[in-house]
C-alpha cells in the first residue's frame, strides 16, 4: 500500500500554493463576483468532505467489525434483517438537507452574478434576497462593455464611450477596466458558441449566437488578468485567449482618450510610410481598421493601437519576456509591470503575418508558413492554394514585410 504515497505526492503537487496563485486560478479571487463563486465552491467542497469522511468511515468500520475471523469460515451466516426504516428515512432526509444547504448559497450566487449593481432595474425579482451583498464600492453609472466572440478572438466595445464597431473603433483582445468599479458585460457571438472566463475576476458565461447574455464583473486589484474562451469553438479554440487589464480610474480615463484619437501618421518617406502604402495595396485594409487612415475593414481586429498592446492574435503571442513574467507571476498580479520587448514584438508581428502564407522568397515562391493559430481567419494560404485562385493571392517579399511591420509598430 505504501507505493500509493509517492503517487499521491506527485498528483497533489498540482495543488501547491504557487499553482493556486497561478494566472488562470479560480482559487485566487480578486473581485466580489469571483469571491462569491469561490465561496460556493468551497462550501460544496467542505460539505462533500464531511460526507466522504462519514460514509467512508462507516464503510471502514463495517469492513473491520464484520470481517471474517480465523476459524469461522464454516460458521452459519448471522441472523438476516430487512433493513431499518428509521435509518433509511433518516439518510434520505440527510441527503435532502445537504442538497438544500448547497442550493441556498448557489442560488444566491446565481442571482448575485445576474444583477448588475447600481442599475435602476434589477434583472431578477429575487434581488431582495441578497441586497446586503451588492458591492459597496460600486457607485455612479456602471461601465458597460459589449463582448463579441469570434473565431478565434474577442472584440470589446464600450458603447457609452463611443468605442463601437459601428463607430468604426473597437478594442480587440485586451479589455481595459478601472479598478474597483462594477462593469456590466453584455455577451454576444458572431459565429459559434464561445465562453467568457477570467478565472480570477469572474466566469464563465457563454456567448451564444442569436442570444444576449450578460453578467457583471469587478476587479479590486490592478494588474494583468488572463482570460480564456472556455467553450470549444473550433480549430484554434485553445489559442483564443484575452487579457483583462485593470488600471486605476485616472489611468483608465487617459486610456480612453488615447483610443479615441486617430492613429499617428507615419513620417513621409520613412519605411513605415511605405508600409502604410502596402497595408492598403496588399489587402490588409480590407479586413482591418486603423482609426483615421483605413476605416473600411471590420472583419479582423482593429489595428489602430496594435503596437500599444502586449499581445497579438487572441493574446496568443505575448511580446514580453516569458522568464521575467514567470518569475513575477508567483507573487500575484505584479507581472503587469514586465515591459514589452520591442524585438520580440517585431518578431511576433512578422511571424503572425507570415503564418497567413503571404511571405514569398526572391523568386516569388511562397515560403511554407508555420501555423500560429491553425485555421485562423487570416490564414488564407490554403484557400489560395486552389488552382485558379493561386494567381490572385496576396504576396509580400521580406522587404515588404519589414515595411509593414515597421508601420504597425507606429500604431500606438
Ligand atoms: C481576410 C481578412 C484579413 C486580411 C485580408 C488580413 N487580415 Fe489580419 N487578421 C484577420 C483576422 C480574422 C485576425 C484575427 C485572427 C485571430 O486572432 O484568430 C487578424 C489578425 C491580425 C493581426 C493581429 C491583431 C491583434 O490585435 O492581435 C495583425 C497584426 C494582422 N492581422 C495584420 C494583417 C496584415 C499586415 C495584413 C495584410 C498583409 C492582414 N492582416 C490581412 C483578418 C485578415
Ligand atoms: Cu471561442
Amino acid at each position: 500500500m505504501l507505493w500509493i504515497l509517492p503517487l499521491a505526492a506527485l498528483i497533489l503537487s498540482g495543488c501547491s500554493k504557487a499553482e493556486w496563485m497561478g494566472r488562470q486560478s479560480a482559487m485566487d479571487p480578486k473581485g466580489p463576483v469571483a469571491q462569491v463563486q469561490f465561496d460556493v465552491f468551497m462550501a460544496t467542497v467542505w460539505l462533500s468532505l464531511v460526507l466522504f469522511v462519514l460514509v467512508g468511515g462507516a464503510l471502514v468500520y463495517a469492513v473491520i467489525r464484520y470481517r471474517e475471523r480465523a476459524g469461522q469460515a464454516d460458521a452459519p451466516p448471522p441472523e438476516q434483517g430487512h433493513g431499518n426504516p428509521l435509518v433509511e428515512i433518516g439518510l434520505i432526509m440527510a441527503s435532502v438537507a445537504s442538497l438544500v444547504v448547497i442550493a441556498i448559497p448557489t442560488l444566491e450566487a446565481i442571482w448575485y452574478v445576474d444583477d448588475v449593481p447600481e442599475e435602476s432595474r434589477p434583472a431578477s425579482k429575487l434581488s431582495a434576497w441578497y441586497k446586503g451583498k451588492v458591492a459597496p464600492e460600486a457607485a455612479g453609472e456602471v461601465l458597460t462593455i459589449d463582448v463579441i466572440g469570434k473565431q478565434w478572438w474577442f472584440r470589446f466595445e464600450y458603447p457609452q464611450l463611443g468605442l463601437t464597431q459601428q463607430g468604426k473603433r473597437s478594442i480587440p483582445n485586451e479589455m481595459v477596466i478601472p479598478r474597483g468599479k462594477a462593469v456590466r458585460i453584455n455577451l454576444r457571438s458572431e459565429d459559434v458558441i464561445h465562453s467568457f472566463w477570467i478565472p480570477k475576476v469572474a466566469g464563465k458565461v457563454d456567448l451564444i449566437p442569436g442570444r444576449r447574455n450578460h453578467m457583471w464583473i469587478q476587479a479590486d486589484e490592478t494588474g494583468h488578468y488572463y482570460g480564456q474562451c472556455a467553450e470549444f469553438c473550433g480549430d484554434s479554440h485553445a489559442y483564443m485567449l484575452f487579457r483583462c487589464v485593470v488600471v486605476e480610474p485616472e489611468e483608465f480615463a487617459a486610456w480612453v482618450e488615447r483610443q479615441k484619437a486617430p492613429a499617428p501618421e507615419p513620417v513621409a518617406g520613412s519605411l513605415a510610410a511605405k508600409g502604410k502604402g502596402l497595408f492598403a495595396a496588399k489587402t490588409c485594409a480590407m479586413c482591418h481598421r486603423v482609426a483615421g487612415q483605413f476605416e473600411a475593414g471590420g472583419f479582423g481586429p482593429d489595428l489602430s493601437r496594435v503596437a500599444a498592446r502586449t499581445t497579438l492574435a487572441g493574446a496568443w503571442l505575448d511580446h514580453r519576456d516569458p522568464a521575467a513574467q514567470m518569475s513575477l507571476d508567483a507573487k500575484g498580479n505584479t507581472e503587469a509591470t514586465v515591459p514589452v520587448d520591442p524585438a520580440r514584438q517585431r518578431a511576433n508581428l512578422a511571424r503572425w503575418i507570415g503564418s497567413s502564407g503571404v511571405l514569398v522568397d526572391a523568386a516569388g515562391k511562397p515560403l511554407i508558413p508555420q501555423d500560429v493559430k491553425p485555421g485562423n481567419r487570416m490564414h488564407y494560404y490554403k484557400m489560395f492554394g486552389v488552382a485558379g485562385l493561386r494567381e490572385t493571392r496576396t504576396t509580400l517579399t521580406q522587404e515588404e514585410m519589414d515595411a509593414v511591420v515597421e508601420y504597425l509598430m507606429t500604431l500606438r
